[in-house]
């Protein structure tokens, strides 16, 4: 294997996979990219164009959890003889990065979102969808898939200018800090900001709540309605229009991936600090906590604790940065110990909020 086709390129292969592809792939197989993931059926890419795609048998007995699974956006190992009628999956390549989050309902089944993902845009309406914590749990979703975010706010054209500043003002409120484009789908406003921020070959992934308008940010910049997309109820409660995720090659090269509205956002475990990224303010406190392994919740000598009494950290933020931490915690704590339960984070807000009340 050479240089990388232009074919490939377009695709958004780098030299970082075509290393990974020579390690992992047969010489008689070829490279792809899932293109299409709908209910278990893949549509994958190669330079000799689409194929539908299974998984090999193989592949599927040596896969212990759902997210080694191939997902949108994956590079696979396959080979297509031609002759069959699915193209065979032998293997997926390392990610470079990844989207994925716990499955709704119980337990903490890790489920992909997509993988190899450059830049993650995070919808959020303007109307009725507008939640700043929830923003905060995509933003942490980004962070632990080394994916960089922007957040893009929808429906413009239903709330006053005011009203979007407003919206805009809460967010950098709380500290966040990632690119925010405010669109109107109805009036074509920044449309254009999300165009000119997608650069070619890199790959662009579009989530949140049902109902935004993920969809049709896609169909206007595509300029048709290839992508069905429905109108919500007035409550805001989605419906769930797109069902498949979809990966697409824009008119300048760059990739989209369209997913289906998420109902719940679950935070996934990581230990390696970066849950903090989002929380600099807090982090910036830690560091005159009087033991470094505070954990800011009733240790002496708590420079977190000591800024909630004087006022300088809102109570909120610091729940909020207690809720997301121990539901990481409590993640990480259940994907090693199976099915077994920790204590709720319920303790640690009420023990704060008895704290500050005394002053
Ligand atoms: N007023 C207004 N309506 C919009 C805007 N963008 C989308 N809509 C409408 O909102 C409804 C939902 O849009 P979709 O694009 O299907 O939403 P989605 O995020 O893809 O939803 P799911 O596929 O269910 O996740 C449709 O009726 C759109 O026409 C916008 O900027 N302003
Ligand atoms: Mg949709
Ligand atoms: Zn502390």
């Amino acid at each position: 294997m050479g240089c990388i086709s232009m074919k490939l390129k377009k695709l958004g292969m780098n030299s970082w996979f075509k290393d990974h592809a020579r390690k992992s792939c047969a010489t008689d197989h070829q490279i792809a990219r899932v293109m299409v993931v709908d209910r278990g059926q893949y549509t994958v890419r190669s330079e000799h164009g689409d194929v539908p795609a299974k998984a090999t048998r193989k592949f599927m007995k040596a896969t212990t959890s759902s997210i080694d699974m191939a997902c949108v956006g994956d590079w696979v190992c396959m080979d297509n003889p031609g002759s069959q009628e699915y193209a065979s999956i032998h293997a997926v390549l390392p990610r470079k990065s990844f989207l994925r989050r716990k499955s709704a309902g119980k337990g903490t089944k890790l489920q992909m979102i997509a993988a190899n993902i450059d830049v993650i845009f995070i919808a959020q309406s303007c109307h009725y969808d507008f939640n700043v914590s929830r923003l905060e749990r995509y933003l942490m979703m980004a962070t632990e898939g080394h994916v960089a975010p922007v957040i893009i706010l929808t429906k413009t054209d239903l709330v006053t200018t005011d009203a979007l500043q407003q919206l805009i003002t809460e967010i950098r409120d709380e500290g966040i800090t990632a690119r925010i484009i405010a669109l109107s789908n109805v009036t074509g406003t920044g449309l254009n900001q999300v165009k000119e921020s997608m650069e070619f070959g890199k790959t662009y992934c579009l989530v949140g709540s049902s109902g935004v308008g993920k969809s049709t940010i896609i169909n206007r910049l595509r300029g048709d309605d290839t992508l069905r997309t429905q109108t919500v109820s007035t409550s805001g409660e989605g419906r769930h229009t797109t069902v498949r995720r979809q990966l697409f090659v824009l008119e300048q090269g760059a990739l989209l991936i369209d997913t289906p509205g998420m109902r719940e956002i679950g935070i996934l475990a990581v230990n390696d600090g970066r849950t903090d990224d989002n929380f600099s303010d807090i982090q910036d406190l830690a560091l005159q906590c009087r033991f470094t392994n505070c954990g800011h919740r009733k240790e002496r000598g708590c420079a977190v604790l000591q800024a909630i009494e004087e006022g300088t950290l809102h109570l909120e933020r610091y729940q909020n940065y207690v809720k997301l931490k121990t539901e990481s915690e409590h993640n990480e704590h259940l994907s090693s110990h199976k099915g077994r339960k920790t204590r709720p984070s319920g303790h640690v807000i009420h023990h704060v909020r008895k704290r500050t009340s005394k002053s």
